[in-house]
């Protein structure tokens, strides 16, 4: 372990503000993007203050501008006979370490500011993996919610004529995320296999079990959160064992965040969606969650009417109000603001563990770190999903499937590495206990190795 102190160069302070600058004047609209660059090149200065290559080589500047944007028309007929038009996305940020590889997202709100930093994130989280793959995300401005399942269908065929030819096994791997889950992956590969007139099983991960999906894939995302959290608590002496926790979300994430912290005994108490929360003192019902999620897609409110004791409120963000020892945000980007941390904190919060992708706003960050809350930041915690993602191309590519067990050990491990390399990164430039700082430079110094060996691309 290398015992230099952390020594910040004028010079590399100055090269970050240009190059984030550069980002806010080129693109003054994508907010989400700028925030991600933000967080991730201010994390950076010890390192680029010690390795003057990176900025002799312009490896900011390159790692900045995706590869490659692709933003297409998605027509598509609805219910009523009437044509509906969205807006697809598909941003091939970087290969340097692999093929593009990252989630797809229909949600009313994306555009390119969020398909952006979505990609630039999934840049350094897909390198802390350990895997071969690189950076990209897709995704539309499709709002899956109160949509018929034909409806669905047709959008997303219409969807996959458009992205096929920019994609493939070897070249960009697409998965899902808010808003594409089983059943949109399926329907994605049905059009894509149709089109290619192949069976490329690795196309796509997050498939069904049926045709070629990994086992563990579904769960993976949550319960490497908590084998991540679980490390990062361990390391102060501590456990899951009868902790209080609030998980925000009631999604794909969050659901097998709770299964695996019920597992492991913590207490679940609260859960949310986009309309608002529930509260139930004694230990949320999984159960009941998986039905209302998973089969009827119906609304988080509703939980209450089988648990008459539990409490619904409306609104999202007043789930940080609840105490608690350990908070999972698992919903989305920016759903923790500083007034929240500051709740959070002033109710006793040991640790707090992001599931979702950005959802601490940088000022929330900032104040958990210098309270001293054990931080795991989503890069690095939320990895486990990508990771399995990755495992199941190599299953496809092998042609053979693991076992559940043989998959979550993988991914057990997987998430134990990724915790101790951000560890070893902070403590190797003079930032201990920062996972923040650890989880970004780890991140970020096998791509921009990679870039720097492969020459001006
Ligand atoms: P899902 O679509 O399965 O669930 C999303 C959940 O978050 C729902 O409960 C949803 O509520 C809620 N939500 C979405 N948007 C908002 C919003 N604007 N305000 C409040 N609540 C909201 O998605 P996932 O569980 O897959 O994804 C959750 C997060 O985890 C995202 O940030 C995603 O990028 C990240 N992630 C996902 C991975 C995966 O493998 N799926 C891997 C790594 C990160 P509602 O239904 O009411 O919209
Ligand atoms: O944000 C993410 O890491 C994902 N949505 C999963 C990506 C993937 O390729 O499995």
């Amino acid at each position: 372990m290398s015992t230099i102190s952390t020594t910040v160069s004028a010079s590399a302070e100055d090269y970050v503000q240009r190059v984030y600058s550069e980002v806010v004047r080129r693109d003054p609209l994508e907010q989400e993007f700028h925030q991600a660059v933000k967080e991730i090149l201010e994390c950076l200065v010890p390192v680029l203050s010690r390795h003057p290559q990176y900025e002799a080589n312009a490896v900011l500047e390159r790692l900045v501008e995706p590869e490659r944007t692709i933003s297409f028309r998605v027509p598509w007929i609805d219910e009523s006979g009437k044509v509906q038009v969205n807006r697809g996305y598909r941003v091939q940020f970087n290969s340097a370490i692999g093929p593009y590889k990252g989630g797809i997202r229909f949600h009313p709100s994306v555009y390119s500011g969020i398909i952006k930093f979505l990609g630039f994130e999934q840049i350094f989280k897909n390198s802390l993996t350990g895997l071969p793959i690189g950076g990209g995300k897709g995704g539309s401005d499709f709002d899956p919610k109160g949509k018929t399942d034909r409806e669905v269908m047709a959008f997303t065929q219409s969807f996959m004529t458009e992205l096929y030819r920019h994609i493939g096994p070897d070249t960009d791997i697409p998965a899902g995320d808010i808003g594409v889950g089983a059943r949109e992956i399926g329907y994605m590969f049905g059009q894509y296999k149709r089109i290619r007139g192949g069976h490329e099983g690795g196309v796509l991960t997050g498939k069904g079990l049926l045709y070629g999906g990994s086992l563990a894939r579904k769960e993976a995302t949550g319960y490497g959160l908590v084998y991540f959290v679980q490390e990062m608590l361990a390391a102060e002496g501590h456990d899951f064992e009868g902790q209080t926790v609030v998980v925000s979300g009631s999604g794909n994430v969050s659901i097998y965040a709770i299964e695996k912290l019920q597992q492991l005994g913590a207490v679940v108490v609260a859960c949310s969606d986009s309309g608002g929360y529930i509260y139930d003192p004694q230990g949320i019902n999984l159960d009941t969650v998986k039905r209302l999620k998973e089969q009827e897609r119906a609304r988080i409110s509703e939980y209450v009417n089988e648990h008459p004791h539990a409490q619904y409120s409306e609104g999202s963000t007043g789930i940080w109000t609840i105490p608690c020892q350990i908070a999972l945000p698992c919903a989305t980007q920016n759903e923790l603001d500083e007034d929240a941390a500051r709740k959070l904190v002033a109710n006793g919060v040991m640790a707090v563990g992001e599931g979702a992708n950005m959802p601490s706003t940088l000022p929330a960050i900032n104040y958990f770190l210098q309270q001293g809350t054990l931080f795991a930041p989503a890069k690095a915690a939320n990895a486990g999903g990508v990771a399995v993602s990755g495992l199941e191309m190599s299953q496809n590519g092998m042609r053979l499937s693991w076992s559940f067990e043989e998959v979550d050990e993988r991914l057990r491990q997987i998430m134990k590495n990724i915790y101790r390399s951000s560890v070893r990164a902070a403590e190797e430039y003079a930032l201990p206990g920062n996972l923040v700082a650890g989880a970004n430079i780890a991140g970020f110094l096998k791509v921009a190795d990679s870039m720097l060996a492969q020459g001006v691309v």
